[in-house]
């Protein structure tokens, strides 16, 4: 008999699809290859960026030799009228409720289970309606997690905008909140983003189960609170499957210019700077980072890209959107680049990050704090600096700083697009690299025992192998 189907619905950004599809090959994996397949069902995404992204993914997945076939839905009109981008994302997979209902109605194959995107956490009914057992899977944090399955009763218990709130914003699991980190989502609750924000949390307690990107060791006071019934009163939440981390490694290219590079280095020596698939910075940005590189005297690779071409696509890694060598010169000081030659390395488009992060070379990263780009430092043991930029970015800096103690704090203003002054910079880096503060001591041996954490879970025996067999077992009982 053929093997019982995975569907997955995912987002189409490379920080949401990735993982969903990693964590779920893993569970194919898990079998031997033989217990499930996977079906992706793929949307159109809404920029051309992002569906040249997911069409390489797909080539990429047919050459794995793993059962992982790949659905197109019908196109549907993207919302017009969307304000906001998680409004959009959203509102836009919605509208394909019908097409997934006729893609699972019409499968050959028995179908163990409907995996979503957390933003897709609405299409359970579609599930439910056609007696399809569904998962949410979670590419963020597990605090990330509790905060959402709490948002529903903040909503209800705190009417003013958190950051009217006197003193901290109360998440069970999580230390007390300060305003100033809360995802950006939910920060205007007028917006129709808060809204969906506040819909998704509800909507998460009605799914089979919940697959979470990360593993107990890493963030032990969410999952518990999560588990233990305390995010929502009197309603227990799906069973949370922390399987984690799941890195993909799709893209690795470890003969790449950066890497060699690195090569060049001492180890522990350079500072890694870059901000995901779509973070960029305006002008005035670039010259205080540039001033806070050439002044702390660290060596450093700095990832400087442009501006995707929209807001609601992904970057892309192609690099086509992105500053060239040519241009560079135009955004860095004057004689920046001459005067940090041999020290520095200021990349102009999509770096193979997991390959940086894994050189002996790398000892601190600055990054946006995506929480693949987080997983991909712990797993190597890189200290942080977090400088977060959009999305739930800013709960996760507070999470390293505050929680998990691997990062170094960078204060930005969050009302003027999240600024970093050069000193500021200069000081975080200082103190991630090697200074005498006790801040970066702090982050460099929290960051060290995070490392083994990490293996140690995936590994056999571990707490995210163990949860991954229950997932299994449990996706069997499904099918
Ligand atoms: N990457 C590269 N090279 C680059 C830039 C990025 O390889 O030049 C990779 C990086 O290694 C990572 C991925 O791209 O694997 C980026 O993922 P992530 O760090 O999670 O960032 P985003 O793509 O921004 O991820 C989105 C949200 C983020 C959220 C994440 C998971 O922006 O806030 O935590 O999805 O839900």
């Amino acid at each position: 008999m053929a093997a019982p189907a995975l569907v997955l619905l995912p987002e189409w950004g490379s920080g949401h699809l990735m993982s969903m599809l990693e964590s779920c090959k893993r569970v194919l994996l898990s079998g031997g290859g033989k217990a499930f397949s996977i079906t992706l069902l793929v949307m159109r995404p809404p920029t051309a960026e992002a569906t040249s992204e997911v069409e390489a993914h797909a080539r990429r997945e047919a050459a794995s030799g793993l059962d992982i076939r790949f659905h197109r839905l019908p196109a549907v009109e993207p919302p017009a009228d969307a304000v906001g981008v998680e409004e959009f994302i959203a509102r836009y997979i919605g509208l394909h409720a019908p097409h997934v209902r006729d893609a699972l109605a019409g499968m050959a194959l028995p179908v163990a289970a409907l995996v979503l995107d957390m933003f897709a956490a609405p299409l359970v009914d579609v599930a439910r309606d056609l007696g399809v057992p569904s998962y949410v899977f979670m590419s963020s944090t597990g605090a990330m997690l509790a905060f959402m399955l709490h948002l529903p009763v903040l909503h209800e218990a705190v009417a003013a905008e958190f950051d009217e709130v006197e003193g901290a914003v109360e998440v069970p699991g999580l230390p007390p909140v300060p305003p100033a980190s809360v995802p950006c989502p939910v920060v205007d609750k007028k917006s129709p983003n808060y809204a969906w924000f506040v819909r998704l949390g509800d909507r998460f307690m009605d799914a089979t189960g919940i697959i979470a990107n990360t593993a107990e060791g890493l963030e032990p006071g969410p999952l518990a609170a999560v588990a233990g019934g305390r995010s929502v009163p009197g309603r227990a939440a799906p069973p949370v499957y922390p399987i984690g981390p799941v890195l993909s490694l799709g893209d690795r290219s470890p003969s790449h210019e950066c890497v060699g590079w690195l090569d060049a280095q001492p180890p522990a020596s350079v500072v890694f700077l870059c901000f995901g698939s779509m973070g960029w910075f305006e002008p005035a940005q670039v010259l205080e980072i540039a001033a806070a590189l050439e002044r702390c005297g660290h060596r450093f690779l700095w990832v400087l890209r442009g501006p995707p071409s929209s807001a609601t696509g992904a970057g892309a890694p192609d690099g086509s959107e992105h500053p060239t060598d040519a241009n560079l010169n135009e955004l860095l000081p004057e004689g920046f680049l001459e005067r940090t030659k041999g020290r520095g390395l200021v990349w102009p488009t999509w770096a193979p990050q997991k390959d940086i992060l894994a050189h002996p070379a790398v000892g601190g990263f600055v990054t946006h704090g995506g929480w693949n780009s987080v997983l991909e430092s712990l797993w190597h043991g890189v200290p942080m600096a977090p400088w977060p930029l959009y999305a739930e970015q800013h709960l996760n800096a507070f999470e390293l700083v505050a929680d998990m103690g691997v990062a170094v704090p960078l204060r930005l203003d969050r009302k003027r697009d999240n600024f970093v002054e050069a000193a500021e910079l200069e000081r975080a880096v200082r103190s991630l690299m090697g200074g005498e503060g006790e801040e970066g001591r702090r982050a460099r041996g929290k960051a060290a025992e995070m490392k083994a954490v990490c293996r140690d879970a995936v590994a056999e025996g571990g707490s995210s192998h163990a949860a991954l067999r229950r997932l299994a077992d449990a996706l069997h009982d499904g099918a």
